[in-house]
Parts: structure tokens; sequence; C-alpha cells
């Protein structure tokens, strides 16, 4: 059994010297010391041993165990090390280099204004309305006093998607729906912004665009309220000096309808080439809702009055930052946008 036990210790170390990988190095411990390892039989054959050898033997079997039990160890720590070389010979990282710039965004443009305009008719007391962009023929036209004959159909140029369905060219649905849900509830108050179409599309026009809607009704409304409330909206977006003001138009929803001007932001109103010597640029359209919109609404028109207006984001946007060709807003290239 002593020769047994030698030849054990002798081999394991032999293999032990040759081993090359901590999985290698397990196996080998396993097929020695483990349940059915080689010392491990030695140790239950102890059995079939005279009294006075077996003491020798277990001492023996255990010396032999140590040892081996110390040059694992040795053999795993050395293992170790050399694969941590190894790593540090491949990887080379240089910890000098600069780490990742992570590119931070911000707000496209276009919804900077949109938010300053929501901005300056919440602090005035009005809420923000919102309605789908995929509208029936009813309430993008019909309700706004456009019957199906009117020629100001033709000049919108909408993208139809049947008959009676299209994409809507103004927000003003949102309005009919609006107070649709709020009738007979006093005052109606709200701005309505988000994506309009229409199917045009060259320098001056995109097929999608933005646009801000304003919508109030209460007794006793009077256009003197919609002057009053736009000139506010005009000094908070172009400067406490702007001026506005009123000239008559025509929109089919309202009436009387105006056209509203700002002084010019550039020359304070002298003339120069913004506002092409005028002294005057246009920003808005405007007027007092017609009784046939109000009573589409649900209210009664001789109760209520209401004024309206719409204003066009991109062009407010380009006066606000001195963008010159509206086609720079969504052509997402970043050396544009990284100006805002
Ligand atoms: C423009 C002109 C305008 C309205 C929009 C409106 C909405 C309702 C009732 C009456 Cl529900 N009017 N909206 C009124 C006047 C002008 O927009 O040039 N927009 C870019």
């Amino acid at each position: 059994m002593k020769d047994v036990i030698g030849k054990v210790k002798k081999e394991t170390l032999e293999q032990l010297e040759k081993i090359n990988g901590m999985e290698e190095l397990h196996e080998l411990k396993v097929r020695v010391m483990g349940k059915k390892g080689t010392l491990t039989s030695l140790l239950k054959q102890m059995g079939g041993l005279s009294p006075e050898e077996r003491p020798l033997m277990g001492q023996m079997i255990n010396e032999v165990r140590s040892r081996l039990e110390e040059e694992w160890d040795a053999k795993a720590k050395e293992l170790e090390k050399g694969a941590l070389a190894k790593r540090l010979q491949e990887e080379r990282i240089d910890i000098s280099l600069p780490g990742y710039y992570l590119a931070k965004g911000h707000q496209h443009p276009l919804s900077k204004v949109i938010e300053e305009i929501e901005d300056i008719f919440l602090g005035m007391g009005f809420t923000i309305a919102e309605g789908p962009e995929i509208e029936t023929d009813y309430y993008n036209f019909e309700a706004l006093n456009l019957p199906k004959d009117h020629p100001a159909r033709d000049m919108q140029d909408t993208f139809f998607i049947t008959e009676d369905i299209l994409l809507r060219t103004q927000t003003s649905p949102v309005q009919i729906r609006t107070m649709e849900k709020m009738k007979p509830q006093l005052p109606v108050k709200i701005i309505a912004p988000g994506k309009v179409f229409r199917n045009d599309d060259d320098a001056t026009h995109s097929p999608m665009f933005h646009q801000v809607e304003g919508l109030m009704v209460d007794k006793g409304v009077r256009m003197s309220d919609l002057k009053g409330i736009l000139l506010y909206f005009s000094r908070q977006m172009f400067g406490e000096s702007r001026e506005i003001r009123l000239r008559p138009s025509f929109f089919p929803f309202t009436e009387p309808s105006a056209e509203v001007d700002v002084s010019c932001m550039l020359c304070g109103g002298e003339g120069c080439r913004l506002c092409k010597g005028t002294g005057w640029i246009e920003i808005l359209g405007s007027g007092m809702v017609h009784p046939r919109v109000l009573e589409m609404g649900g209210y009664d028109s001789a109760e209520v009055t209401g004024f309206a207006f719409g204003m066009g984001v991109e062009r407010i946007a380009m006066l606000k930052y001195g963008i010159e060709d509206m086609r720079l807003l969504f052509d997402n290239d970043i050396r544009f946008l990284e100006q805002f």
C-alpha cells in the first residue's frame, strides 16, 4: 500500500506540473481527491489492513493529501497570475485616453416656439386642447361654415383620404370638438397647437406644418379683448416695444375678420429688408367667431360672442430667430439645429 500511495503522489505531482488551465486543475483534483478519487479510494481500502499498519498508512495518506493541497493552491495562484498578465498584455488599455462623449440633444426650435406660445397663453388663463390629425370633412370644413361648394375648400389644397376623411388643414376642428364637449360651460378659453397638412411644397410651403389657434367664447367678448390679448402675446414673443395693427380681412369662420401685423422686430418700424420697407410684419389671422360656427359648437349666438385667431408656427419661429428658408426647419441638419 505504501508503494501505491507513493505512486499516486508522484503521478499526481507530475500531472500537476503539466497543467495550464483552471478547468484541468479542477478535473485533476476530482480525479485524485473526489468521492471516487484515487487517494480517497486508498483511504477506503484501509479496512483490510492490520491494526499496526492502519495508523501509519492513514498518516501517510493525510501527508500526501496536504502536500497535494499546497501544490494545488500554488498552481491555482500561478495560473491566475498568468491569466492576468496575458490580459494586460493583450488589452493594452490606455487609461489616459479621453472618455466617450455622450451627445446631449435638445428641443427642436419649432417645439421650443410652440412651448413658448403655450406658456404665454397659459399665463392668460387659456388651457391647451388637442385633437386628431386625421379628421372628418364635417369638423374640418362643414362646422367652420365652409359648406361643400365653398370656394375656400379649393383654396385649401386638402389631402383627402376618402371623400369624407382627410388630414386636417387647420387646428380649428379641435376647437369645434372642445366647444361640443364643454357646452354650455363658459368661458371657453383654449389654444389648439398641432400639426396641419396642405398639399403644397415649395420654398415657402411644407406639406406638413404647425399651427396654433386660439378661441375665447363668453358673454360679452369683444374685438377689443382680441386686440388686447394679441398685443400682450406679441410683446411677450417679440419684445416689449412691439405694437400691433389690425387690417380688415376675410375668413369664412369669423366675422368681422382681421389680419394682424406686428411692428418690425428687426428695424422697430423704420422700414427694412425684413418688413419690405413697410415697418409691419403679418403674424396671424383673426376675427370674431361667426355666429353659425358658435351654433355648430353648441352655443347660443344670441347669448355669447367669441374671438378666434390662428398663427403659423414656422413663420413665428423664422421671424423670432431670423431664419430665412423654412426648409431648414425640416432638413434635420445638426449644424443648423445646434444653434437653438
Ligand atoms: C390664419 C388664420 C384663423 C381662426 C383661424 C377659428 C376657429 C374657430 C372659429 C373661428 Cl373654432 N375661427 N380660427 C380664425 C381666424 C383666423 O387662422 O391665417 N392662420 C394661419
